[in-house]
Formats: C-alpha cells, structure tokens, sequence
C-alpha cells in the first residue's frame, strides 16, 4: 500500500465545503526529489522538515491561518485528532495518516498545499494516484540532473490526462554546472514529458536560500518558490465564485473561429495559464487574423499590426547578418516585456510583466506556441 495510514479529511474529491473552495495543490514525486522544499519555497519559509530517515510518515496538508499558525494537527484514520508540539525531524506522528499545519502565508490564502509520501519502493497504490488525479494542480517533483526516469513515466502514464493542470518541477537546479545544463535538461524534458505537462519549472531550494527568501525578494524568485507561488494564486483566483471572468472574445475572432482554431485556441490557452506574469499574447496566422490569448488579449489584437511592421522591418538586418533573428525581446517601459519569435503561421508574442515572470518558462512555452502555428480559418 502506498500510504502507511488511511488519510482522513482528504478525500480524492477535495472538501468543499464552505463558501469558498480551497485551491487543492498536490505535490508528488519519488523519494527524495524535493517535495518538502518545494513547498517550502512556495511558503517562503522553512515549514515542513526532511523527514527522509523516517519509514513511515503521514501526508502533509499545509494552509494558510490568521489564527492558530503554528499549529500542527495530527489526523488518525480513526477519525480521532491530536495536536503535536513541533513539526521537526524529531516529530513522533504516531501513526497519523495526515499531519495538518497551520502557517501565516497569506500569499497562500484560499490555497492548500498537499505532499504525498513516496516510499523509496516506488510502489503508487490507488489512494495516491486518485489524489493526484483530483487535485486542482499537480506539482511533480524531480531532481533535476536526472529528470524524467522511466519509473515515473509509469506513474503519471497511469493518471488520467490532466495536463492544463499539471506541471514539472525540476529540484537541485542549484547543483547544475551551467546554464546550457538547464537548457539542455528543459528541452528534454519538453520533449519527453511534454504531454503530461503544461509547463516546466526549474526550483534552487537549498535549505539556506528557503531561508534567506523570507526577507528577501531576490532570494525567493531565485528559489524557484515565488513562480510557482505565482501560478498557485493566479489558478486560485481563477476558481474564487467572485472572479470575474476572462474578457469575451473580439468578435473578429469568434467570427473567424473554425473548429481547429477553437482546438488550438484551447491548447495555447492550457500553455499560457501556466505562465504567471503573462499580460497578453497572440499568434498570427498567413491571412493577418490574430488569435488572441491571456487575461488582457484584447490588447494583443491591438498589438499585432505593429508588431509585424517592426518585424517586417527587420529584413535589412538579417541579410546584413546573414541569419534569421529567432526571437526578439523589447523592453517597453520598467516593467513589460514584449517577447516575439517567428510562428509557421505568421509570428507568436507574449507580452509580459517583467517582475512576475521566469523568463525561461515564457520562453518555452513561446517556443511552443509559435512551432504549432495557427491552422486556417
Ligand atoms: N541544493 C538543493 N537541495 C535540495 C533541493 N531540493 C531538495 N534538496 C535537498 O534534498 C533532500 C531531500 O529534499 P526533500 O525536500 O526532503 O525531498 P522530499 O521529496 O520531500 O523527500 P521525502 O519526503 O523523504 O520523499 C534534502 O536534503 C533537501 O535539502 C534544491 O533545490 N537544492
Ligand atoms: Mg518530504
């Protein structure tokens, strides 16, 4: 059996109970791939201890309290619940299926972050899979230098598809030698893990720089913790009943919408939900229609025009060169960015908020949605 204990109050189908909902955020992956960190870095602080000597430890669900953090609940499947003192490596958990804990995280509010214990036998029972299955978003964890193995292609290959809803998270990128590493590893693991993720995230979460993070905004954006943070707001805002939602299409898109653009549409919409920090983005197809995307893509109809002029006017340059620019970057004022790179199609853009954004992530998925191009109307 996968989990050592039945896990009470965590059901596949999430509680949802109340008025609003909890983003349901499960962390997964094989023994000692960094789970616990990866949570850590998302918290900003040192929450869950490496618990990796111990055979038998419960599920932990971590959220967000005004009152009572600090707290650390341990649930036994009998129903019956007790308080432990600490959460360290020492912590006895008696047999608890799920250990509950309290933390000041408003930048987590609404959300609650769920580690699934892998034993070092690899063995997945059903319990696991349908909490991976049902989560709101799936965090699978794995170490960096060695990403992607057969055996956990296995496990997700036995999850049903969920890939707008999933994304790779590679951990000790801190231990990669260069940068060409984290490049050579990303596109592998695009290529090969691609239809079961939506996106790739790289994490450097050391114990000193989870620590470091908590008064310092540089050292949590170089953990890897506020992206992905980032991601869980925005996924979790989109789910709050109050959320108002997207801007409807411009007309001219709906008009022209053929069934494979609407299919693509979707598909780029999956990619682009991934990026936090994404104001807007299009892709332009060979009649000059825009296929707009992203929370502002009223914007994008009106930005594709002048973008193509500029690149039209990049002609010159190339021939002088004598290579075809791949992709352009503009800063436009402090804060946005403007990516563009040619599509089959026509070209892809995104527009991006400089401060929100991993840039490598944006980048891919540019890369992604500009090799597909966009299918006539
Ligand atoms: N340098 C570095 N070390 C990391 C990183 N992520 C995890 N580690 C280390 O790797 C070891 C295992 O990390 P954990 O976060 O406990 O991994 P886990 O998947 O939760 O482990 P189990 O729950 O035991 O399966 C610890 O010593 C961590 O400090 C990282 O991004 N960089
Ligand atoms: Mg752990």
């Amino acid at each position: 059996m996968f989990l050592g204990q039945p896990l009470p109050d965590l059901d596949p189908a999430p509680g949802r109970s109340g008025a609003r909902p909890r983003l349901r955020v499960v962390v997964a992956g094989e023994f000692r791939s960094g789970k616990s960190s990866v949570i850590n870095a998302i918290l900003r602080q040192p929450v869950l201890p490496m618990l990796s000597r111990q055979a038998s430890r419960p599920a932990f669900l971590v959220r967000h309290a005004w009152e009572g953090a600090g707290a650390v609940l341990l649930h036994h499947g009998s129903g019956g619940t007790e308080q432990a003192a600490v959460l360290d490596e020492t912590t006895d958990f008696g047999g608890a299926g799920l250990c509950e804990v309290l933390v000041k995280a408003p930048h987590i509010e609404g959300v609650e972050l769920v580690e699934l214990p892998f034993p070092c036998d690899g063995q997945v029972g059903d319990e696991a899979r349908a909490l991976m299955a049902g989560a709101d978003l799936l965090l699978w964890v794995s170490i960096a230098s060695q990403a992607w193995r057969l055996s956990e292609k296995a496990i997700l290959s036995q999850l049903p598809p969920m890939r707008e809803r999933a994304v790779i998270v590679l951990s000790r990128a801190d231990k990669l030698r260069c940068a060409s590493d984290w490049d050579r590893i990303e596109e592998r693991v695009q290529r090969e893990a691609g239809p079961h993720f939506a996106a790739v995230a790289f994490v450097q979460a050391a114990r000193e720089t989870i620590r470091a993070a908590a008064a310092d905004d540089h050292a949590w954006a170089t953990s890897g913790g506020q992206i992905l943070a980032d991601l869980v707001a925005e996924r979790r805002r989109r789910m709050a009943p109050e959320t108002p939602s997207l801007p409807a299409d411009p007309p001219h898109d709906t008009h022209r919408a053929s069934r494979a653009v609407a299919a693509r549409r979707q598909e780029i919409e999956q990619v682009a939900a991934s990026l936090a920090g994404l104001v807007c983005g299009g892709l332009t197809g060979p009649d000059g229609g825009c296929l707009a995307f992203g929370p502002e893509r009223h914007r994008a109809a009106q930005l594709a025009p002048a973008i193509r002029s500029y690149i039209d006017g990049q002609g010159a340059l190339e021939a002088a060169a004598g290579a075809a620019v791949e992709e352009t970057t503009l800063r436009l004022g402090p804060h946005l960015l403007l990516v563009i790179r040619p599509a089959s199609s026509g070209l892809a853009f995104l527009l991006l908020r400089q401060d929100r954004t991993n840039m490598a992530l944006a980048q891919t998925a540019l890369r992604r949605i500009a090799a597909d191009g966009l299918p006539e109307a």
